[in-house]
């Protein structure tokens, strides 16, 4: 499927006298002459397969057709000697399959334009915020100065009605989430190949960002956590300036993002090449979890669902071992869920509680903390929801206790 066929998806759910406008973004200005890296706005990219800054995407529904016009910024020798080559309006014409293409000094005159000829109703902008404390994002600001411009027009939210559509996921979709996934191998193999006790947790980061960067990955999905011992007892821990210890394990959660789709996978090593019996034994416990949600995901459950499987696999077998009364004790050990949805974005949009469906994305990740024994095992896959139950996108990516000792020996 085309970007064009997501912006057909997107129409067919839209009221007639509808705007549609979506800007890529605009970098973001840290200090002095210096931004940050841009990241373009995910429903933008979703409708227009562009990752261009500083373009803009507007649509026009009436009850017979729907306009289609494109905004880039016009190439310019100046810029072009300083920064490089600025696209034409054929080369978007080519990847967005949109035809109208002017440049964004027009903007403002073609919304004045709809806005003066039209029974514009309502008007479709992306008005998402993480934290009410975060900064606006450029679309939400846009959409207060529509909204300041023409406050008889009813704003809707553009992320909301893109939800349903990007929780499933096309061919193409998944394609470039299999590209992803196989630069994240090749990743974690070159870091099979390395790693060895009295490394720092930032060299082994190093050992597979190299890797990605080396394969064409422009981005990591996320920023790459890479915790020894008692580090990889913390979800989110991406410091990475430890020294690995003779002994330890090194959990490493990470991902390639590779034509703006992301790869997410948790894998969990010994740092000398050989698991400790214990570590093997709780090791095996977070395996078994993890291949059974894999077992379990089909259309029809939820990811709540699969959580509850993956708490009473890892509660029975912490009960096995003794480490707590009763499975509900689970939690002391196993703080996050299993699942979440990923795409475009690494933890992706959707809506709560949806069930899942054919062509979703989402991943597999159950893990155990020990913070007394320095113990932090999570086994993270991606999972392609199938007619009749699931697809492991990242069955090539070796976990099996054996066969990463035989690997790294
Ligand atoms: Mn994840």
């Amino acid at each position: 499927m085309s970007f064009a066929e997501h912006r057909e998806r997107l129409y067919q759910t839209l009221a007639e006298n509808t705007l549609v406008i979506a800007y890529a973004g605009i970098p973001i200005h840290t200090n002095e002459d210096e931004y940050l890296d841009f990241v373009v706005n995910s429903q933008y990219f979703y409708l227009t397969g562009l990752e261009r800054e500083s373009t803009a995407f507007l649509a026009y529904k009436t009850a017979e057709t729907v306009r289609e016009i494109l905004f880039i910024e016009e190439p310019d020798p100046l810029s072009e000697r300083w920064t490089g080559k600025m696209p034409t309006k054929e080369e978007v014409q080519e990847i967005s399959g949109i035809k109208d293409v002017r440049y964004t000094d027009g903007l403002e005159g073609a919304i004045s334009s709809f806005m003066g000829r039209s029974r514009v109703e309502q008007a479709y902008f992306d008005m998402y915020r993480c934290h009410m404390n975060d900064l606006p994002d450029y679309n939400l600001v846009m959409a207060e100065r529509f909204h300041q411009a023409y406050p008889h027009v009813i704003l809707k939210d553009l992320r909301t009605a893109c939800a349903p559509l990007r929780e499933q996921k096309d061919a193409e979709e998944v394609e470039r989430i299999r590209k992803a996934l196989n630069i994240t191998r090749q990743g974690l193999e070159y870091v099979m190949k390395n790693l060895k006790p009295g490394m720092m947790e930032y060299q082994v980061q190093a050992d597979f960002e190299y890797t990605c960067r080396r394969l064409g990955a422009r981005r990591q999905a996320f920023p790459t956590i890479a915790g020894s011992g008692i580090n990889g007892c913390m979800m989110h821990y991406e410091t990475n300036h430890c020294q690995v210890q003779d002994g330890s394990l090194i959990l490493l959660d990470l991902g390639a993002k590779y034509e703006n789709y992301s790869s997410d996978i948790t894998r969990t090593y010994p740092a000398n090449g050989k698991f400790s019996p214990r570590q093997r034994e709780i090791y095996e416990l977070v395996l078994k979890a993890n291949e059974a949600v894999a077992a379990a995901a089909r259309p029809g459950i939820t990811t709540k669902d699969l959580n509850d499987i993956a708490c009473q696999v890892l509660g029975e077998g912490l009960v096995a071992m003794g480490m707590i009364q009763d499975a509900s004790e689970v939690h002391k050990y196993y703080m996050h869920s299993v699942s979440h949805p990923m795409g475009i974005d690494v933890h992706d949009i959707s809506l709560a509680g949806d069930v899942l469906q054919p062509g979703w994305v989402i991943s597999d990740e159950p893990g155990l903390y020990i913070d007394e024994e320095a113990i932090g095992i999570r086994i993270e896959d991606d999972l392609l929801i199938t007619e009749n139950g699931c697809e492991v996108l990242s069955k090539d990516i070796i976990k099996d206790p054996d066969a990463i000792e035989a690997f790294m020996a």
